[in-house]
């Protein structure tokens, strides 16, 4: 990592954890932005209106954008941003995982989204642990007056306990290339669209690794497809073990489902944190030395 980059991610994850987001408005540039948004314009357009109050019935969403869009993995694989993201949620994970990518269009009319912490989708104990961090790219420019993401600087962590949050909401406004990055527990929700034109924007999610994520990533990209995946971006939709053994596929490694010989029958192998194989050589050796 050059010093720049360490500097830019030490900035940006000092100011998520005391203001709960932040933008960074050159992460890539405009024409490759545009470029996403050019290949996801048929999906946008055959996709169905939401249903639902949260999702909101004057929105349309869709997933799964590592396969219908390759170009997503520029955004999902940015370098600066999953530095900041493994910084942040590193207290309470081995590794990180894709919890979601997704598309989002705001349409003309659209009501305000409910506030809300994307974290609560999780049942943990409130307050204490960060278990996402989100990125909202935007593929039009994102204004307060067509539906820009609403922020509450300062809702975050302890502060999710507080019966009101404590500053005023602000429009995240940026222009295609910015991207917008939230804790988990920061209160925010899409804008009303009081434009007549469409705001499209992508969220891409990354949780703790030992989660049960939000889109179902080996359903969205089943071996078939993910084989074709650079090794680190199968990694991070979850072609990996998170210590001790979770997500293993007959005692092993996923990856063994992305390469050739899938069939053989295989010998479960324990795949666990250091502390874990320390107390377990010093069992496993009192005992030999017992028996
Ligand atoms: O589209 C946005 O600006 C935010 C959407 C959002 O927060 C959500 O659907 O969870
Ligand atoms: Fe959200």
């Amino acid at each position: 990592m050059t010093d720049l980059m360490r500097a830019a991610t030490e900035r940006c994850a000092a100011q998520l954890r005391s203001e709960g987001y932040c933008i960074i408005p050159n992460a890539l540039p405009p024409g490759a932005i545009a470029a996403l948004d050019a290949d996801l314009a048929v999906p946008f357009a055959e996709t169905p209106f939401c249903e639902g109050g949260f999702y909101g019935e004057t929105t349309k969403r869709f997933g799964r954008l590592l396969a219908r869009a390759p170009r997503t993995a520029a955004l999902v694989q940015h370098r600066l941003i999953l530095g900041i993201v493994e910084k942040i949620l590193a207290p309470w994970c081995d590794c990180i995982q894709l919890n979601v990518t997704q598309a989002i269009a705001v349409h003309p009319g659209a009501p305000a989204q409910l506030p809300h912490r994307d974290q609560d989708m999780w049942r943990g104990a409130v307050g204490e642990v960060e278990y996402l961090v989100n990125v909202i790219w935007p593929l039009t420019e994102f204004r307060a007056d067509n539906g820009a993401t609403t922020i509450w600087p300062r809702s975050h962590g302890a502060q999710a306990l507080a019966p009101e949050p404590v500053a005023a909401p602000i429009a995240a406004a940026m222009a295609p290339g910015a991207a917008l990055m939230f804790l988990g527990s920061t209160l925010h929700g899409a804008g009303a669209n009081r434009s007549d034109e469409v705001r499209r924007g992508l969220v891409v999610g990354y949780a703790l690794g030992w989660l049960k994520p939000y889109e179902n990533q080996w359903l969205a990209y089943p071996p078939a497809i993910a084989r074709h995946f650079p090794p680190e971006l199968a990694a991070l939709i979850g072609y990996r073990q998170h210590r001790p053994n979770l997500g293993n596929y007959e005692g092993q490694c996923p990856t063994i489902l992305l390469g050739d010989d899938v069939e053989r029958p295989r010998a479960a192998i324990d795949a666990l944190r250091p502390d874990q194989v320390a107390l377990i050589d010093a069992f496993v050796e009192r005992q030999q030395a017992t028996s």
